[in-house]
């Protein structure tokens, strides 16, 4: 918490890293550092996803991504702005983004940590002005002194992360981050240029009356999965059901409006997606560790995802994010009726 809030002075994110890094005496300042790099550049791409349209920044790069996407220019834009910033201290030794096929190696030999990014989760909504985001998430590199960097030193589960967040391109641009001790918000003022605090302490509500999942693929949910859903429609006034349905289709977005307001977002496995669609390393993990330092649980459908062992820097999973009593519930389901075959 920082008490000088509660005078209402504004507090820049700058200041803000500076007060929580003195209070550990022995901290270095790199992670400060690589916080506010990735600060500064979620200010330029802020800046150019705001004025899109007019600048002939919109529409498609003509190349597909490791996932078989296409890629937008400002994905590219994005990715490019985030791994220089990264490049400019000596902090970062590798990043890995769903922009890259492979590993990425920065200049920084000594670099003692590992990015992952997902530079603008939600672009297929950029085309029509729909909140798009930067998600992060940072690991320490195990690798030892002269040890060339390899995959495997990337793979490594979320529980090891030592900070992650976002920053949301939305009617404000805002910038999120925990550390692992507690969650905070920035709001950018367009008119300073800086991001000043705006909640030092996101608490996500332990129960909420929000679900959100694409429900085109219904058919072939999990079984557990549709009972759930139809346990959310049912009307049940004295338990506020049933819940209201929101999915914008921008991860980082749904799960920035689960925060604020609780309830749940899902993007299960189906047959579409057999291992679900989105990312463990750079949607799922920072994500969910944030959603944890806030209060809320974030699964697979079994276990806790941030202790998902990981096997490939793209891999993939489903997903069930919010609320510790509404993702407890669908746990319920998805348990009770795991052995039922899929009823498409
Ligand atoms: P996008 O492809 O636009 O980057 O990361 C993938 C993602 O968006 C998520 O942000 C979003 O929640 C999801 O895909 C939407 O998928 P569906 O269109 O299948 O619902």
């Amino acid at each position: 918490m920082v008490e000088s809030n509660q005078s209402n002075r504004l507090i820049t994110l700058e200041e803000y890293i500076i007060q929580g890094q003195n209070k550990f005496p022995g901290a270095t300042g790199e992670l400060s550092q690589l916080l506010r790099d990735i600060g500064l550049a979620a200010k330029i791409i802020s800046r150019e996803v705001n004025k899109a349209g007019i600048t002939n920044i919109l529409g498609e790069d003509g190349s597909t991504n490791y996932h078989g996407e296409t890629v937008k220019k400002l994905d590219l834009f994005a990715d490019r702005q985030l791994i220089s910033a990264l490049n400019r201290s000596d902090i970062t030794c590798m990043v890995i983004s769903e922009e890259n096929d492979d590993i990425v190696r920065l200049d920084n030999k000594g670099g003692k940590y590992i990015v992952y990014l997902d530079p603008l989760d939600g672009s297929s909504n950029i085309g029509v002005n729909v909140s798009v985001g930067s998600i992060f998430s940072i690991y320490i590199c195990d690798a030892k002194e002269g040890e060339s960097l390899q995959v495997e030193h990337g793979l490594q589960p979320g529980v090891r992360q030592v900070a992650a967040g976002y920053a949301l391109y939305g009617s404000s641009t805002i910038l999120v981050y925990t550390t692992g001790m507690g969650v905070s918000e920035f709001t950018l003022d367009p008119s300073l240029g800086e991001f000043m605090l705006s909640n030092d302490s996101i608490g996500i509500p332990d129960h909420g009356t929000i679900y959100s999942v694409n429900e085109g693929n219904y058919r072939s949910w999990p079984e557990g999965l549709k009972k759930y859903v139809k346990y959310c429609q049912e009307e049940r006034p004295e338990e506020s059901r049933p819940y209201t349905a929101r999915y914008i289709g921008s991860m980082v977005a749904d799960v920035h409006r689960t925060l604020l307001e609780g309830g749940i977002f899902i993007y299960p496995d189906s047959n579409q997606y057999p291992n679900g669609k989105l990312r463990l390393m750079y949607e799922c993990n920072p994500l969910s560790m944030v959603t944890e330092q806030a209060g809320g649980m974030a699964i697979d459908g079994h276990g806790r995802i941030m202790e998902i062992t990981p096997k490939n820097i793209h891999q993939q999973t489903p997903i069930y994010i919010g609320s510790k009593v509404n993702v407890r519930k669908v746990q319920e389901y998805l348990e009770a009726h795991a052995e039922d075959p899929v009823k498409s």
